[in-house]
């Protein structure tokens, strides 16, 4: 029997993040996550600021407060803070923190790269802030539309900050969707199945998932509106071949399915916490899977109903109207199985409590003007008018921010070990609740009335002045709730009366650590034998804590954590799982100048920026791996596995494949984009066919495929206990040559800036290029690992990464190559 608490220093010695500087190196996720949180909920206190400003000024007809060039700055960037810079970042903060807890794990799968992604997020979003200070913030609303936002009629860099910015945040939006992918698929709790991991997980799980293919539209068309601003390439000017619908096919490919990566992991929280306030398991576990996974898929489909007034064909009208219309099904299930759960149960009225029964006011008033919406004459009518408005925030507010808030509550004591002051708590409630309805359920008639959206003012004599007052009031009484729920917050730190584990009689995982929480969550890691929503994490809680479990002990005091079979939950390899360092923070710096040297126009500083922050990532792996080969070792309960290095299928693995997924997403959007503009665009008839040298490009395939098919040689011939080397230079080799082939090939293309046609072929040659250079990169990195020792038989992950990124490449010079050619021979 261990000693638990010389068990708890030594964890703690280990996992632990020091004070003053030290902080900066932290890569706990128990650290960031709170990080995360508290710089989102400070971006939403800027951005509900900006809201009391809109409603300042729309508060009086004829109102002079705010110009209107001031205006549309405040209002692109409340929408733009609310969306990129408080939820998204809000939900990764909240799983960064959580989900280790709730799966039972220690950490997630790379914490380098959650810290990472939190100094993008911090930093591109003062970009964001500051630029509004100094008044150069994004005019064009956070959709960003073209032409408005084009270089002729956004000369500033008002439009770059948004798309710079912005770009930078998404970093830590995919970085965290890989993450939190991997981590639910592959570190939970031994013996916890796909098919009993709490709902939260598959929430988490779906949304990860969405990110993943999500994201990516909206990065190309950022990267190519920027490509356009600065660099004069055409591709949404319809006088040269673009097409200004191309950038609102590729925002609203993301944009429809943002608003469900928002809303499902607060559906996620709403699930986890109706069940432990109505004291029993929640109804219909399976059929709730099946609704996300359907939420996931149906989002998809449904973003041309933002376009429904741009003149689109009559049967695309027709598919997605139902389309849309057919996704409050899924989110009917849910809020049956919540309904169906809290009527069978045995309710305790709770704080959470209050806000899950606002939850369900205002989401359903949201859900259902969205059908409306959904009808094609009725949106013809409401379009661009303040009903969508009102729509849109009973959507995002009943959707988001009451499931936070509920969430707050209930995992507050989780993170302070305290409870709330009721007489705080109850108060904010009611102006919050009264205050939303007030502010919002006015604007429907309003938008009814025929206010449009995006107005900086109006006159008096159309009869909105006493609507929008009374709208503005309505939006400070909100904002007084909001301050109440702060103060709580705080003095909870100071008054809140100290809590025991689990308050609330919860059944997930997260209630068995102390709370607040050690930096390594769990002494000992527990074993699952039932379904994960219906255990006793009081009783495990001390068991676990003094270290009877997986791993309930220190390894050469390394921080480990247990890898698991996807679906069984078996446990299958020990994670050892990189330790503090300074790198994540001086790689965001470097990744920072890039951005800061686009934004101010600086082309020179670029690629020296560039290569610093490949070289800073080259230095990640140095300090990871294992020169040695150990076969299993021990775990504890008698068990014993391999190292991850040692295994074949580990995180490191499916990370890249679940990049590379991403990337594909990226490319297939270049794709469309491609044929769009070939099928649709104004203005391609007539231009001269293009003539490149058609050898130059096949031979560049040649090489890729060359490239490929060695470091697969690299990979077989390491396996069979072989010499590896010479097929992976021989293929950094030939990746290199397609690589400046493929620059040759960029360099011919005619007069990239004349017309759409060019820049597309020039920005497709391109990104074969770049790919073709990193497959390069992977194969030559694969046989600097070798020449270190870190590759062996057994010890292949390296082989196997190499592996993959030279198949991409291949593939993506292929296919970029073969649309090259064909829009070459358009005319
Ligand atoms: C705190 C209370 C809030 C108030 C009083 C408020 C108020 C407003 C107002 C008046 C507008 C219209 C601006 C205009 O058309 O000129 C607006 C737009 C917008 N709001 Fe909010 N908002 C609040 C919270 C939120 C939240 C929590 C989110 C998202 C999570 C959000 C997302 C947006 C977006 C995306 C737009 C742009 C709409 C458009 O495309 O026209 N808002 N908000
Ligand atoms: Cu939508």
């Amino acid at each position: 029997m261990t000693d638990p608490i010389r068990l708890h220093k030594e964890l703690s010695a280990i996992w632990g993040t020091p004070g003053r500087w030290g902080r900066l190196s932290s890569v706990n996720h128990t650290v960031l996550g709170k990080r995360f949180m508290v710089v989102a909920l400070t971006f939403f206190a800027i951005g509900g600021f900006l809201s009391m400003l809109i409603r300042a000024q729309l508060a009086t007809p004829n109102s002079a407060f705010i110009g209107p060039e001031i205006y549309n700055q405040i209002f692109t960037m409340h929408g733009t803070v609310m969306m990129f810079l408080f939820a998204i970042p809000m939900f990764e903060g909240f799983v960064i923190y959580m989900l280790p807890k709730m799966l039972g794990a220690r950490d997630m799968a790379f914490p380098r790269l959650t810290a990472y992604g939190f100094w993008c997020y911090l930093f591109g979003g003062s970009i964001l802030i500051i630029a509004l200070l100094v008044g150069a913030a994004p005019d064009s609303g956070w959709f960003m539309y073209t032409p408005l936002s084009s270089r002729p009629y956004t000369p500033g860099i008002n439009a770059d900050v948004w798309l710079l910015g912005l770009t930078f945040v998404e970093i830590s939006a995919v970085t965290a969707a890989i993450e939190i992918f991997i981590s639910i698929l592959k570190m939970r709790a031994p013996g916890m199945s796909l098919a009993r991991m709490p709902l939260i997980g598959w929430y988490m799980l779906v949304t990860s998932g969405m990110m993943i293919v999500g994201f990516p539209p909206l990065i190309l068309g950022a990267i190519l509106l920027e490509l356009e601003r600065a660099f004069d390439l055409p591709f949404f000017d319809p006088t040269r071949g673009g097409d200004p619908l191309l950038w609102q096919h590729l925002f609203w490919l993301f944009g429809h399915p943002e608003v469900y990566i928002i809303f499902l992991p607060a559906a996620g929280a709403l699930s986890t916490i109706i069940p432990v306030f109505a004291q029993r398991t929640i109804l219909g576990y399976r059929s709730i899977i099946a609704a996300i996974v359907a939420m996931g898929f149906l989002s998809f489909g449904l973003w041309v109903h933002h376009m429904f007034t741009v003149g689109i064909p009559h049967l695309a009208l027709a598919f997605f109207s139902a389309a849309s219309a057919l996704v409050a099904v899924p989110t009917a299930i849910q809020i049956f199985a919540w309904i169906g759960t809290l009527a069978s149960g045995r309710p305790r009225w709770d704080i959470p409590m209050l806000y899950v029964a606002g939850f369900f006011c205002v989401f359903v008033i949201g859900g259902l003007t969205g059908v409306m919406l959904a009808m094609v004459p009725f949106n013809t009518q409401a379009h661009d008018s303040y009903f969508v408005v009102a729509h849109l925030h009973y959507v995002l507010v009943g959707g988001f921010v009451f499931p936070m808030l509920a969430g707050i509550y209930h995992w507050m004591p989780h993170i302070s070990g305290r409870q709330s002051l009721y007489r705080l708590s109850v108060p904010a409630f009611w102006l919050i609740f009264v205050g939303f309805n007030l502010t919002f359920f006015l604007m429907h008639l309003t938008g009814l009335m025929g206010m449009p959206r995006r107005i900086s003012t109006y006159p008096s004599n159309w009869g909105w002045d006493w609507l929008n007052l009374l709208s503005s009031i309505g939006g400070f009484i909100l904002t007084m709730g909001f301050c109440l729920v702060l103060a709580d917050l705080v003095l909870q730190w100071r008054f809140g009366r100290r809590y025991r584990r689990d308050p609330w009689k919860a059944q997930t995982l997260e209630w068995a650590t102390a709370t607040p929480p050690a930096p390594y969550n769990f002494a000992a890691l527990p074993r699952v034998d039932r379904r994960a929503d219906m255990l006793e994490p009081a009783e495990i809680g001390p068991v676990l804590a003094g270290g009877t479990g997986y791993l309930g002990f220190v390894r050469d005091g390394e921080q480990e954590t247990l890898g698991v079979d996807m679906f069984t939950g078996e446990p299958e390899h020990v994670i050892v799982l990189p330790r503090r360092t300074f790198l994540p923070l001086w790689t965001a710096l470097a990744t920072a100048s890039v951005f800061l040297a686009l934004l101010f126009r600086q082309y020179w500083l670029v690629p020296f920026g560039a290569l610093l922050t490949l070289g800073m990532f080259l230095l990640w792996p140095r300090t990871l791996g294992r020169r040695e080969d150990t076969g299993p070792v021990d775990i504890g309960m008698g068990e014993q596995v391999p190292f991850d290095v040692e295994s074949k299928s580990n995180a490191s693995v499916l990370a890249n494949l679940a990049a590379l997924i991403m990337n594909g997403t990226l490319f297939t959007s270049l794709l469309f984009g491609a044929l769009f503009l070939l099928v649709i665009a104004p203005n391609w008839d007539g231009v001269a066919p293009m003539s490149l040298p058609l050898w130059a490009g096949v031979v560049a395939i040649v090489l890729a495929i060359a490239g490929a098919a060695l470091s697969w040689l690299a990979r077989s011939r390491n396996a069979a206990g072989g010499e590896a080397m010479p097929w992976l230079i021989g293929s950094a080799v030939a990746m290199a040559a397609a690589t400046v082939l493929l620059v040759l090939l960029m360099t011919l293309v005619p007069d990239p800036t004349g017309h759409a046609r060019n820049a597309v072929v020039f920005t497709l040659l391109g990104y074969g290029a770049l790919h073709t250079a990193l497959g390069a990169l992977m194969s030559a990195h694969g046989g600097w690992r070798i020449m270190q020792g870190y590759v062996s038989t057994r010890r292949s992950t390296e082989m196997t990464l190499a592996w993959l990124w030279c198949f991409y490449a291949a593939a993506a010079s292929l296919l970029s190559v073969a649309m090259a050619t064909l829009l070459s021979a358009a005319a």
